[in-house]
């Protein structure tokens, strides 16, 4: 089979990883889609790319393109890749899958239907101890579960002087920190304990009530002499859940915490030990014993699950971290559009599962009140 041909729609940050992760996974990436066509023009020379696409409509119909990726802010993610669907290409379409739960569904209804491989990068599934810990979870390590806590705590919104296309709910949908970051642990942690969130207890505060006035970049510094502009979108939030057997979970997600760049973390405490990841030192994960025993698991090719092995891909002491993250899991997409099937990979259908829980943990900080997830889809 010939190389697959790639398109990076959205040239920010997070474009540029799906590009890096395309080309080390062996795809070409044939153009790209951008906010304008000057911007399209710039970029695919930088990135020495054949096609600058003026809309996502030349972008469907380049006949060299196999795979679009979805990397433009949320609003526009249900447009894109319905157009890419549409067309026969298959999608990876940056998280949230889309800004309501009805686009959602309506995403991953239409992926279902085409039968073409369409992803979502909760990529964090991708650490080699977290397919460790999972591991043992299943294996009964743990035994029942008796509590779930963490957090994803990071601080590049800590500064009034900080703005981004995320802060405006027409751009990045009506929850920010939740969706943009909570919606992670929330996939890892269901992912890692094959335990389901039925019933959630939100807040959200907005800490910091006005940022200068954003320039629609990513990761922005102040427009040029621009004003200060009022915010709505939450920069903290918090939240129980109740899992379908009963356990016990609370988060903690910021965007405004100094010092924290994208510390992810959870423990997940059973009766018979307990184990914790941290992303920010994501080579270890601890495990906790009754009789004071602790045990620390270090990643390496040598040991543990098939899955974490496999994921292992540097020698122990040469650190591994969410780039090869991000790396291994572009290279399941395409096993997957291989015919392989790749395990754990996150699909439009863990991208609805996404949606349904920020939607409901909305309506849950909306009411002040206990609301109903339930476990499907
Ligand atoms: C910004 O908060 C961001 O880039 C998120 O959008 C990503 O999903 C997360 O992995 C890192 O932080």
């Amino acid at each position: 089979m010939g190389k697959l041909g790639v398109a990076i729609v959205g040239t920010g940050m997070i474009g540029a990883v799906h590009r890096r992760a395309a080309i080390l996974a062996g795809a070409v990436v044939r153009g790209v889609g951008a906010s304008s066509p000057e911007r399209a023009r710039d970029v695919a020379q930088a990135w020495d790319v054949a096609r600058a696409y003026r809309d996502i409509a030349e972008v469907v119909a380049d006949p060299q393109v196999q795979v679009v990726h979805v990397c433009t802010p949320n609003h526009l993610h249900r447009a894109m890749a319905q157009a890419a669907l549409e067309a026969g290409k298959h999608v990876v379409c940056e998280k949230p899958l889309a800004t309501t739960l009805d686009d959602a569904r309506a995403l991953a209804a239409l992926a279902a239907s085409t039968g073409l491989v369409a992803t979502v990068p909760f990529v964090y599934r991708y650490h080699p101890v977290v397919r460790e810990a999972r591991a043992r979870i299943a294996d009964g390590a743990l035994g029942p579960l008796r509590l779930i806590h963490g957090s994803y705590l990071q601080d590049w919104l800590l500064d009034p002087a900080s703005n981004n296309w995320r802060v405006d709910p027409a751009l990045g949908g009506a929850s920010r920190v939740f969706a943009d970051i909570g919606s992670h642990w929330c996939d890892l942690v269901e992912w890692v304990t094959g335990e389901r969130f039925v019933d959630v207890s939100a807040a959200f505060e907005t800490v910091i009530a006005e940022r200068a006035a954003a320039t629609g970049q990513s990761f922005t510094t102040p427009a040029a002499g621009g004003g200060m502009q009022a915010v709505s979108s939450e920069d903290v939030a918090a939240a129980m859940f109740k899992t379908g057997s009963g356990t016990l979970a609370s988060l903690t997600v910021s965007q405004v915490s100094a010092g924290r760049r994208n510390r992810l973390w959870f423990e997940i405490d059973g009766a018979r030990a307990s184990v914790a990841f941290d992303q920010e030192d994501s080579e270890r994960l601890w495990m906790g014993f009754p009789d004071q025993r602790e045990e620390i698991f270090v990643r390496g090719p040598g040991a543990g699950s098939a899955e974490q092995r496999r994921l292992a891909v540097l020698p122990a002491g040469h650190a591994q971290g969410y780039g090869h993250c991000f790396d291994a899991f572009v290279a399941d997409t395409y096993r997957a559009i291989a015919a392989e099937r790749p395990e754990g990979l996150p699909t439009f259908d863990d991208g609805l599962r996404s949606a349904l829980i920020v939607d409901r943990v909305i309506a849950s900080a909306r009411a002040r009140a206990w609301t109903a997830i339930g476990q499907a889809p």
